[in-house]
């Protein structure tokens, strides 16, 4: 990764939704392209009866729609063990991508969908490459949206501008910036970002598998500096499917059943908070998430590692 505008900051303001100038930028490239919405247009090509070119005012004609999801980058692809917790709470304004797909008419041999975005560069060796991911197309056609709004404000040219994919419940790189262009074809795409980088061995397997899904996290929110005496210890916790419980643990002390907020019917991070007695000085405060597929964050050695803050009391 080239730019990391924002570091993962643990004093964020818990808000539900995270003000774009708070979000973090990951751009593969260093530089992103710097698209006219005049100039843009998106191609719909491969295994379809319709190849399709959309400018963006026949896009924004189609009927849109909202959509609020979790936005967690998986890290560095070079290192994906290392824990980042770059992540975001957003609300997205778009097409479903199924809608476009519908005018394009995929045929019966389609299974997997490219999408493509306008930057190319260099990366981990390989030159003048572009920024290409793929999705199975029934996962692609059921979640993806051609976003142009985040918070309902225009894409900044950072984020996408003018239309970017979002696959919510899925870890950000494939939410493809800067999107030109979407294959429809019968097998993945060999491509560093496909089955070269971006691919995880889950433990008990051996074929390494793309990194789509996101993991049960969680992460502390509270500041680093905190009024002795009764303090609500929070931060926000997410995963593929619903969160059911978050744990806290003071020091040494045991795991206590942290409140959670629902999730609701989309995607979003929820809120978890404790209320604690806290004595004057240093603590070690810890998090811990369990979701409604049985999955728990591991205590360590893993990117979604129990989350771990020092903060002090006074
Ligand atoms: N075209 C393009 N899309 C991209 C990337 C990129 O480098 N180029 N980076 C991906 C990665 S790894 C992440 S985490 C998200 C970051 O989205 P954001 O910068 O809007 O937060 O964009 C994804 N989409
Ligand atoms: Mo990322």
């Amino acid at each position: 990764m080239t730019q990391h505008t924002r570091p993962a900051d643990p004093t964020t303001p818990d808000s539900f939704i995270t003000p774009v100038d708070r979000v973090f930028v990951r751009t593969h490239f260093g530089k992103h392209p710097e698209l006219e919405a005049s100039a843009w247009s998106l191609t719909i090509e491969g295994l379809v009866d319709r190849p399709l070119e959309l400018d963006l005012p026949t896009l924004l004609a189609l009927p849109q729609t909202h959509l609020t999801a979790v936005h967690e980058c998986l890290g560095n692809p070079l290192h994906p063990d290392v824990p980042t917790r770059a992540v975001a709470n957003l609300d997205w304004t778009g097409v479903p991508l199924s809608t476009v797909l519908d005018l394009a008419g995929p045929r019966p041999e389609a299974r997997h969908v490219w999408l493509e975005g306008a930057d190319t560069g260099n990366f981990a060796d390989e030159h003048d490459i572009s920024y290409l991911k793929d999705l199975p197309l029934e996962q692609a056609r059921a979640e993806v949206l051609l976003a142009h709004r985040m918070n309902g404000e225009p894409l900044l040219p950072q984020h996408g501008f003018p239309v970017r994919a979002v696959a919510p419940r899925m870890f950000t790189t494939n939410s493809v910036k800067w999107l030109t262009r979407i294959v429809l074809a019968a097998e993945r795409p060999d491509h560093l970002f496909t089955t070269r980088l971006y691919t995880r061995t889950h433990p008990g397997e051996t074929e390494p598998r793309p990194a789509r899904e996101i993991d049960v996290n969680s992460k502390l929110l509270t500041p680093r500096h905190v009024p002795a005496g009764t303090t609500e210890l929070a931060g926000r916790t997410w995963s593929y499917t619903d969160v059911t419980t978050v744990d806290v643990a003071i020091d040494d002390g045991p795991w206590q059943r942290a409140t959670l907020e629902p999730r609701g019917t989309h995607p979003t991070w929820q809120r978890f908070a404790l209320t604690h007695h806290l004595t004057p000085g240093p603590h070690r405060i810890r998090s811990r998430a369990t979701d409604s597929a049985g999955r728990v964050q591991p205590p360590a050695g893993a990117r979604n590692e129990v989350h771990e803050i020092e903060i002090t009391a006074s």
